[in-house]
């Protein structure tokens, strides 16, 4: 049940009941159809294959390509493993430069091979990486870039190339966010040496857990199965180091059902983008981020920067929506050089990332997804109208 919220009264911050019952999560999962994922099952029961490359992987693997126009995806166990995966791939060595606002994940799976992780600075608009940040951080120990395509929001492509093949380093895209995007009309997934997918449950498409590397690069990604395999090229038969990064059965048939609601579930994103636009118009302080391109956004992060002229700051807002039941997040803050190991290891890392310490301090990231509709969205515009107002009346009042 939603509860009206009409005037300052009626939040919850001021003592009254939340307007949601139940929580109202970002991330919440889109479920595929149970029927068509009880089909998929029903061919793992019969055939008894359960993981190892199997049937219902290949066909992902070949639907996913299909859907990115690019010639090899190599599946996954999770969108960690795959970053590691391909970083080892690529025979990175010394410092990799990346963000330091994103996921820790992307940073992690660079400090977990024994490399050095650099991060350099976002554009504070775009919230991507800056090249002549990067540019700056490049030593003779570089030998890689790794570019986030945050929120789906297509990174620097060609100044990122640039800048790797002026310096002879290695480029490479964490496209977790990016599924189903494109740029200037190119699918994400066709940059760069090879890009990593994330299909996490709490991504716009899920196969619980998983994720997919893409490439046009043959070699790279025949590399890629054997290593994700333990090398293995044949029964007894190992050539290769390797780990464990093969997807299950299960997981791509929950991928296979999921595709065939994608499209429902872009429009659904795009739909609920357009009402929190509306909802939010003109509330001073607020800044709802617009992907750059529309027709090839998929819309899965509802990103808002609180600004100072809001009154209310982040973490206010933030603890206002919380007390509604509305559970947003403050994606990525703090930035990943705030976190461990990296805190400890590169102190002084902020002294070079000013935009990304100002933006993890303005973003929440607001729910979406299948699970959210209009009236959802209506109640949320509305409690941010009020606590703008309130802010503004106070400021008057004072
Ligand atoms: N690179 C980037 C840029 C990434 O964003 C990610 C993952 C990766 C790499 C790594 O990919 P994976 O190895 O994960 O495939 C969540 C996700 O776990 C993570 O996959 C994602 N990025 C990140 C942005 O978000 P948390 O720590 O926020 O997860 P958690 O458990 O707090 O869940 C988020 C929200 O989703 C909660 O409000 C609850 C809701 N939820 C979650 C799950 C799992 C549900 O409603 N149902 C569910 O089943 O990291």
């Amino acid at each position: 049940m939603i509860k009206e919220i009409n005037g300052l009264a009626d939040l919850a911050i001021n003592g009254a009941a939340p307007a949601f019952e139940q929580p109202l999560h970002v991330g919440r999962p889109n479920l595929a159809e149970r029927a068509v994922f009880d089909r998929y099952l029903d061919q793992i029961f019969e055939s008894n294959w359960l993981t190892n490359n199997g049937p219902l992987v290949q066909q992902l693997e070949l639907e996913v390509s299909r859907r990115l126009g690019v010639d090899h995806c190599v599946a996954m166990c999770n969108g960690t493993i795959a970053l590691e995966i391909a970083i080892r791939a690529l025979e990175l060595t010394g410092e990799v430069i990346l963000p330091s606002y994103t996921f820790v994940a992307t940073a992690h799976a660079v400090s977990w091979q024994g490399l050095q992780p650099v991060f350099a600075d976002i554009d504070p608009v775009t919230h991507n990486l800056d090249p002549a940040s990067v540019e700056r951080l490049i030593t003779p120990a570089t030998t890689g870039i790794v570019g986030v395509h945050l929120w789906g929001r297509p990174a620097p492509v060609g100044e990122l190339a640039e800048v790797a093949r002026d310096h002879d380093v290695k480029l490479l895209f964490d496209a977790s966010h990016a599924f189903a995007c494109s740029m200037e009309g190119t699918s994400i997934g066709n940059f760069g040496e090879c890009e990593v997918f994330s299909f996490h449950a709490t991504k716009v498409f899920n196969s619980f857990e998983g994720g997919v590397v893409s490439t046009n690069n043959a070699a790279l990604a025949e590399k890629m199965r054997l290593m994700r395999n333990f090398g293995f090229a044949g029964n007894d038969n190992v050539i290769h180091p390797g780990t464990n990064g093969k997807m299950t059965e299960v997981c791509a048939a929950m991928g296979l059902s999921n595709l065939e609601l994608l499209d429902s579930y872009l429009d659904h994103n795009r739909h609920n983008f357009a009402a929190y636009q509306r909802g939010i118009e003109g509330v001073d302080g607020l800044r709802l981020l617009a992907p750059p391109e529309p027709e090839g956004a998929n819309f899965q992060y509802i990103v808002i920067e609180v600004g100072e002229s809001f009154g209310a700051d982040r973490d206010e807002v933030l603890a206002a929506l919380e007390a509604e039941n509305v559970l947003a997040r403050r994606y990525f803050w703090p930035g990943c050089h705030k976190m461990q190991p990296y805190r400890e290891t590169q102190p002084t890392a902020e002294l070079w990332l000013p935009h990304t310490t100002e933006v993890a301090s303005r973003v929440l990231v607001l729910p979406t997804g299948k699970s959210v509709g209009d009236a959802e969205i209506d109640i949320i515009c509305r409690i941010f109208r009020l606590l703008g107002a309130g802010s503004a009346g106070a400021r008057a009042a004072g």
